[in-house]
């Protein structure tokens, strides 16, 4: 204690000779004492605390460093290999980080010391290293931690530039094991931090291949002929399809500000990240020191990152996607945030109106006094299969697919339903109101939302009747009375 306080004052008064010469010097540049001994702090730091490095798994991130010199920061790393789930009833055995995809969240500071430990689990069958990108030295670390299962290698560097930066495995074939899981993201925070914010999450994209297409059950195995073709089977954020829907979204407050700390593993696909309803206030491009404004979609390179900031104005549900959109909506690239709060209508309405748009000289001119749009009527059963077919192709098929089959964890399946032919009465009211809230089909539990659609009561008869008479369902034909009574009758 006495004897730092001493160093102190050698330094101050060091430091105040100093300045007075640089003042004298130079007069147009204000250069505080106190600044500079924060430099001379920061070029030589006396006593470097040591610290042991708080790891995280995504969506969570370490809390923001508060310190305000550079300190010795000790991070352990356990490489495993582990068999988990990518999809429902899909299992893969993926390499990692710490035990999941993405590997776990590093947080340092600029001009920290880190001594980096490598250990990789006596059960691993392979030998695995680690190249991260925030480090200057050879193969970025790769090099020296070239690590046998149950082996230990440990290696110093300073961070010198701060960014978000993607670390991996680079262990031959390095293809095999980016494309296994071995990625995560190590945050180098500026100097001066960065700037406060309400909540902060990890997000990482990786492409995976399996010998089976999407959703085929069972222990995948990694398919080297799709990876070397780059046609993956899944897109997925943070290691499996519904790692952030369901219970498993984000979430915020209305008014609350939101760092998305997003990085792309790769091993092939370029992601054009975007959050759908959202637009970022700022954006930290290739999560460099860069600030972009007002960004709809940024581009996270494979081995590279972006942070993205912007603030939950309006509550609602917000969907992270792979804009490269059936990555999204039929690979698995698709997260979700909840925010919740008051609304104001200012910012956004909701919908105010939707009424029929008949404009000069347009054909649709039979029924002038009518208020309704005319819709062709069915006048038995094969013209409401007819009909039904096309409403489906237009109006369902999206979610639940051409076949029926749904996508596991997204949307339920009607082809042979056992929730749709046990009542079919609750599902017509389905279809007229939509549906939120959990319900299971053929064993699989799905808690999503199921928009109302704008369809007329013979419209939903035709569809329904066709999706009664297809794709192993109990048949029979839904008429306008039918509807009529499920919808007066439903409750959900
Ligand atoms: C935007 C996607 C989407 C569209 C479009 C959509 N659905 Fe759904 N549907 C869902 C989701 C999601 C659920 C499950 C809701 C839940 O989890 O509460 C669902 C549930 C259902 C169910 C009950 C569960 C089951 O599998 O039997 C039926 C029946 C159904 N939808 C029929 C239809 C029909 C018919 C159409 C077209 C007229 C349609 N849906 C259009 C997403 C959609
Ligand atoms: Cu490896």
């Amino acid at each position: 204690m006495k004897r730092s306080s001493t160093h102190k004052l050698v330094q101050l008064l060091a430091v105040g000779i100093y300045g007075l010469g640089i003042l004298a010097s130079c007069s147009s540049k204000a250069t505080t004492n106190a600044e500079i001994l924060k430099s001379i702090e920061e070029a030589n730091p006396k006593e470097m605390a040591v610290i042991e490095a708080e790891l995280t798994d995504a969506p969570l991130v370490p809390a923001p460093i508060t310190r305000k010199t550079p300190a010795k920061v000790v991070v352990r790393l356990e490489v495993t290999e582990v068999v988990k789930k990518m999809a429902d009833g899909v299992d893969y055995t993926f390499w990692t980080f710490g035990g999941s995809v993405p590997g776990k969240f590093i947080r340092i500071r600029e001009n920290d010391e880190v001594e980096f430990h490598l250990m990789n689990h006596p059960d691993s069958k392979n030998p695995h290293n680690i190249d991260l990108h925030a480090v200057t030295g050879p193969g970025g670390g790769a090099a020296s931690t070239f690590t046998a299962p149950g082996h230990e290698t440990v290696f110093n560097f300073k961070a010198l530039n701060p960014g978000l930066y993607v670390y991996h495995c680079a262990t031959a074939p390095v293809g095999m094991h980016i494309a296994n899981g071995m990625y995560g993201l190590i945050l180098v925070e500026p100097k001066e931090g960065l700037p406060k914010v309400d909540k902060e999450y990890y997000v990482m994209q990786g492409d995976f291949y399996t010998k089976g297409a999407f959703g085929a059950p069972g222990l995948q195995p990694f398919d080297m002929e799709k990876a070397l073709d780059e046609n993956p089977s899944y897109v997925v954020f943070n290691g499996s399809v519904g790692s952030l829907t369901g219970d498993n979204a984000l979430t915020a407050k209305v008014g609350e500000t939101i760092r998305l700390f997003v990085g792309n593993g790769g091993p092939n696909l370029v992601s054009s990240f975007h959050v759908i309803g959202e637009i970022f206030d700022n954006v930290y491009t290739e999560g460099g020191t860069k600030i972009h404004n007002n960004v709809q979609t940024t581009l996270v390179p494979a081995g590279g990152s972006a942070i993205t900031e912007f603030k939950a104005d309006v509550p609602g549900n917000y969907v992270l996607v792979d804009h490269s959109i059936f990555r999204a909506f039929n690979k698995g690239a698709l997260g979700m945030l909840k925010v919740e709060g008051g609304e104001d209508k200012k910012l956004y309405s909701g919908l105010i109106e939707d009424r029929i748009y008949q404009p000069e000289g347009s054909t649709v001119q039979e029924m002038p006094q009518s208020a309704t749009p005319k819709a062709a009527i069915a006048s038995n059963k094969d013209m409401r299969l007819e009909l039904g077919k096309t409403l489906y192709a237009q109006n369902c098929q999206a979610c639940h697919q051409a076949e029926g089959q749904g996508i596991k964890g997204a949307f339920p399946p009607l082809a042979k339903s056992d929730f749709l032919n046990a009542d079919v009465n609750r599902a017509i009211g389905v279809v007229a109101h939509g549906l939120e809230g959990q319900i299971k089909v053929n064993g699989e539990l799905y808690n999503s939302t199921m928009p109302k659609l704008k369809l007329t009561d013979e419209e939903i008869a035709n569809v329904m009747t066709f999706v009664m008479n297809n794709w192993g369902n109990k048949g029979g034909e839904v008429n306008l009375e039918h509807v009529k009574k499920a919808k007066a009758s439903y409750k959900h």
